[in-house]
Order: structure tokens, then sequence, then C-alpha cells
């Protein structure tokens, strides 16, 4: 097989690349970098205008990360985590995407990215081993390797209501914010959703807006961010040894932030109700999503979980001056099976008397009107509409494009049950495949710089034993896969995770197969990873040109 030389232009190579990349999310981005310092020659296609993925389209007001900020960064190069100076604990959208063009500078990254350009199909070559790549404008690459980096939450959910053509104001889904903002002041603003985006968009808006509608179908557990100006200081104390600082996170729970208190193993029943309230109320100062670390049963034991969740009932109803809206947004479901919120003031924010808050789990959103949204009987007049009803997630950008394996099967035949990955990485059937935190892999439920570094450096590990040994194709095995698929379950269904209607198990999208996505257990999953390197890809096949070409044992340079 010829590899082709780093860097070349889409005229130098005819359009034939060792690797093709879709997405310049952070992932993307860290994996051309790899690909090229490999050796490997590669084009990224990408649907939007610049780099940033997440960040390039979550411009709405309030958006913000709720990892800190010392550890969602990459970590791939000492210079820049030495010389990039972070703000605030948890920085804000348009800082972070100052730093993913500051990285695509630094490493002169857009030249190989193809941007405002979507990919709509790939199909492999059996006799080639290779992918033909075609993008909605109709042009065509050819790559030996697809490295889908796609993110998992970039393509949105924007459910239909009745109506919806007919409302004369305007309509923006949080996830594709304009960019050049929104004036919402003096307007009558509806804001549907409450997860994570309407969370944080809520207060900002708030306060620019004349009157604010939150129309609320289920009520969500939130903890404050107590998010502050980064101390010179401490920032300086991280960088003095940041190599030690990430090794730690990468041995926590969910890659998570190894200065935090380590989760307490022991369970609640075992300590008194004060030592609980103690517990609780000091993971609940230091801000941010600890608080279900607090004990080790919260969220495998439905009573243990309970406590947790009255704990944060409690505090809606001290923080809330009116009952009855207290009650409406005090969470019913388990605390955890839906991602945690990370916030500033929102609660607090329904003490205001511009903010209304409207039941609409009882009683659904009957239609859009000319005029605003009809629900339960009332018409509520509004200008603006604001979507933030979250993503058709994990899946939702992979099954848009139109993915053909081995014998023309289509990756949204294969994922009709659900998707079937192994180890979230690869797909039976679609041989030199990739995905970068795929469903089966612990992706949305760790730190995702962490987990998208340590898939990069996987995937190039793996391209490079593949090239040394004259491998051309490299496939998950259907029993490999299925037993991936099997344990990915299996590890879940030990928890409370599965317990809600969460977009982890696509449950938020109607008509999606419901099935629990991500993989619980990081950083097992990275031992388990590097295992399968070292034994030769295990549960992979590899072949060269057709004929099988049994793993060799070796290191695999990981
Ligand atoms: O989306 P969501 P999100 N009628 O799916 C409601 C990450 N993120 O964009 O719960 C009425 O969580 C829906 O109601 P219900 C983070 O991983 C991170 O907020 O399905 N309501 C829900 O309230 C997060 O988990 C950050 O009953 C409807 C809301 O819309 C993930 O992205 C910031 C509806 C959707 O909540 C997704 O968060 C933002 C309908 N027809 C996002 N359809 C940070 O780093 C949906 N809803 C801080």
């Amino acid at each position: 097989m010829e590899y082709q030389t780093v860097g070349s232009s889409d005229a130098a190579s005819g359009g034939r690349f060792d690797v093709v990349i879709v997405g310049a999310g952070f992932s993307g981005m860290q994996m051309l970098y790899r690909v090229r310092e490999l050796g490997f020659s590669a084009r990224v296609f990408e649907a939007g205008g610049d780099m940033g993925g997440t960040w390039y389209w979550n411009r709405y007001p309030g958006a913000r990360c709720d990892v800190e900020s010392l550890e969602y960064s990459y970590q791939f190069s000492d210079d820049l985590q030495q010389e990039w100076v972070w703000t605030e604990r948890f920085a804000a959208q348009p800082e972070i995407l100052r730093y993913a063009d500051h990285v695509a500078e630094r490493f002169g990254l857009r030249p190989d990215i193809q941007f405002n350009t979507r990919v709509s199909a790939a199909t492999y070559d059996e006799e080639s081993d290779r992918w033909l790549v075609r993008t909605a404008a109709g042009d065509e690459v050819t790559a030996q390797f697809l490295i889908m980096a796609t993110g998992c939450l970039s393509s949105t959910n924007l459910p239909k209501f009745p109506g919806m053509e007919s409302f004369r104001g305007e309509i923006y889904h949080t996830g594709r914010w304009p960019h050049e903002g929104v004036d919402l002041s003096s307007k009558r603003v509806g804001v549907i959703g409450t997860g994570s985006s309407g969370v944080q968009a809520i207060p900002v808006i708030a306060e620019q807006a004349k009157e604010l509608y939150v129309f609320q179908r289920t009520a969500t557990y939130t903890v404050p961010a107590f998010n502050h100006p980064l101390d010179p200081d401490d920032q300086a104390t991280v960088k003095a040894d940041y190599a030690g600082f990430r090794a730690r996170n990468n041995l926590m729970p969910g890659a998570g932030y190894s200065r935090y208190p380590a989760a307490n193993p022991a369970s609640i029943f075992d300590a008194t109700p004060r030592e609980r309230d103690e517990a609780f109320e000091a993971r609940w100062a230091l801000g941010g999503p600890t608080l279900l670390g607090a004990f080790g049963d919260i969220m495998v034991n439905e009573e243990a979980n309970d406590i947790a969740a009255e704990f944060v009932r409690n505090k809606i109803r001290q923080i809330v001056k009116d009952p009855d809206v207290a009650a409406l947004l005090s969470p019913k479901h388990t605390i955890g099976c839906k991602r945690i919120c990370v916030d500033t003031g929102y609660y607090e924010t329904y003490n205001r008397s511009n903010v209304h808050l409207v039941d609409v789990g009882s009683a659904p959103i009957d239609e859009l009107t000319p005029n605003g949204i009809r629900t339960g009987g009332t018409e509520y007049e509004l200008d603006v509409i604001v979507l933030a009803t979250g993503f058709d997630a994990m899946t939702g950008t992979l099954l848009k494009i139109d993915i053909r394996g081995r014998e023309g099967l289509t990756l949204r035949e294969k994922w009709s049950a659900g998707p079937h990955t192994y180890l979230g990485l690869g797909v039976s059937g679609f041989p030199n495949l990739f995905t970068i935190s795929g469903p089966g892999s612990p992706s949305v439920l760790t730190n995702m710089m962490a987990s998208i570094d340590h898939h990069v450096n996987w995937i190039g590990a793996c391209l490079t034993y593949l090239r040394d040994n004259g491998v051309t194709s490299v496939e998950a095995t259907p029993d490999a896969e299925e037993s991936w698929v099997h344990h990915v379950n299996e590890v879940a269904d030990r928890t409370l995770y599965p317990s809600c209607n969460s977009w982890y198990l696509g449950a938020n999208v109607p008509g999606k197969t419901r099935v629990f996505m991500p993989l619980l257990g990081f950083p097992p999953y990275a031992q388990k990873c590097a295992e399968v390197s070292a034994n030769g890809y295990e549960g992979f096949a590899l072949a060269r040109n057709g004929h099988a070409a049994p793993g060799v044992t070796a290191d695999s340079g990981e």
C-alpha cells in the first residue's frame, strides 16, 4: 500500500489522502495535528465556517463550559499549555473559541481544513481498501482511513410543533445561535427547554428581555458554578507540573478534576443525617458537578439517590421565594440520570418579576401561533422563541451521512436498533473507519478533552502500526463488537443511569431507539484500549490487500 506524504494539497494529491477527517472541532483539530505529525497526508472537512465545533455553533447568551479551564484544554503540547492563559475557572464560549483559533494558528491547521463543506456520503471500496468521500457540493476525494470527528452533540434536536411556520417572530436554537448575536432587549422571549443550555441561557436572557417565559417539560437539577477569575498564582502552580496534573486527572473517574475531593465510596446509609448534609453542603459550596461523589451508592441505589435529590430540592425551596414555582422547579426523577447542570443564578432567576415558569410537562405545547405559544388553553404572546431543546446525541450526525461499508451495508441499517461499535472506535462491516468519542466509549461521561486526547493517540498509534506492518485494512470483528455492546449495556444496567428519559439513551428524540450509548468507566476503558493495541489489535481483523494479516503482538507505540 502507498501512503501520501505529509501536507499534500488537493492539487498535489489528486484528491487522494491517507486520512480524511470529518469535523474540525476539538477532536478533528487534534487528530489532524497528530496524523500530520506521524507523516500521513490528511484533509479535514468541516461544515462550519471555522474551527471549534461545539464552541463555534453554541454562541447562545451565557454559553460556558462546566469543566474547569485548566483541564478543558489540550495536553498534547506542553508549549501550548504553558503559553495559554485562561481567565476564569469555567471559560465562557468566546474564550474557548479564541483558544481554538490560537491552536489552529499556532500549529498551522487551517490549510488542511476545508470549511463550509458538509460530507454527505462515504463509501468503502473493498478492492482498494479505500473510502470514497463525497461532499454536499459534489466533490469527491479518497482516503485509506476515514476518521469521524463529528462530535457527540452536534445535530440539533428541533421539535416539530404544530403551527411552527406560522409564528411571526424569530426562532433560534441555542446550538445554532446567530454569530452576530440577537438583541433581546425589550422583547418578550420564550425559552423551551431546561437542560444545560437552557439553564445557562435563562439567567442571562432574563436580564436582557422585557418578559421571559420558560416552558419547562422536565425540571432540572443544577448546582452553582461559583465561577471566578483564575488566580494567576494558582494557574502558575498547575503549570509548574502540568504533566503531573494531567496524569492525575487521567486516573480520575471520567478523567475528572483531581483537585476536587475524591468520590467517597462509603454508603450514604452509614452516615448520620447530619454527616450526609455536611458532605452535600461541602460539595455544593465547591461549585461544579461534584455532588454525586458525596457517597458511593447515589447512582446505584434509588433510596440513596433520593436523599441526594432531596438535598437539591431543599436548596430550591430555600432559593425560590414562591412555593408554587419552587415546587414546579423541583425535579422528581433520579438525580444524575440526566447530566447535572452547572449554573450561575438559575433558580434565583425565578424570583425576578419578569420571569414566568410555564409547565409544559403536564400539558404539552399545543401549537405555535402567529403570536406565540399555546399550551394548556393559554396563548403566550412572544417576539422571540429560543429552542434550548438539545441534540440528537452521539449518533445523529453520523447517521445523517450516507456511510456505506462492506457489500453496501449502510450505517443506518447497521445501527437501526441502536449503535453497535467495538470500543466506540470501530464498527464491524466498516473497515478503516474510526469514530472519535463514538457511542460505546466513555466520551460524554468524561472530560471530553481528555477522552479526545486518548482516542486521538490510540488511533494515531493504530495507523502507525498498520503502516509499519503493511496492513491495508482494520475492522472490528462481529464477536468483539457484540461482546462490547453487551458490556456497555451491562455496566449501565448496574446503575440508575438508564432510569429516566435522557439523551444518553436517545430518549429525547422521538422514534430513536432507546439504548444507553456511552460507556461508564474511564479510566478502566483506557486500560482496555491499551491491552487491545498491545495484543496486536485484538478484536480487530487486520488484512493486507484482502488477505488476513494476523496482528503482530508488539508494542503498538502508543
Ligand atoms: O439539551 P438537553 P441541552 N417540548 O437535551 C426540553 C452539553 N452541554 O442542549 O427533559 C418541551 O439536556 C427537554 O425536556 P425533557 C451537556 O452535556 C454542556 O440543554 O426531555 N421541551 C430538556 O429540558 C448537556 O447535557 C454545557 O423533558 C422539550 C431540554 O429541552 C448536553 O449538552 C452547556 C421538547 C433539552 O435539554 C445537552 O444539553 C450546554 C419539547 N418538544 C450543553 N424537546 C456546558 O458545558 C426537548 N425539550 C455547561
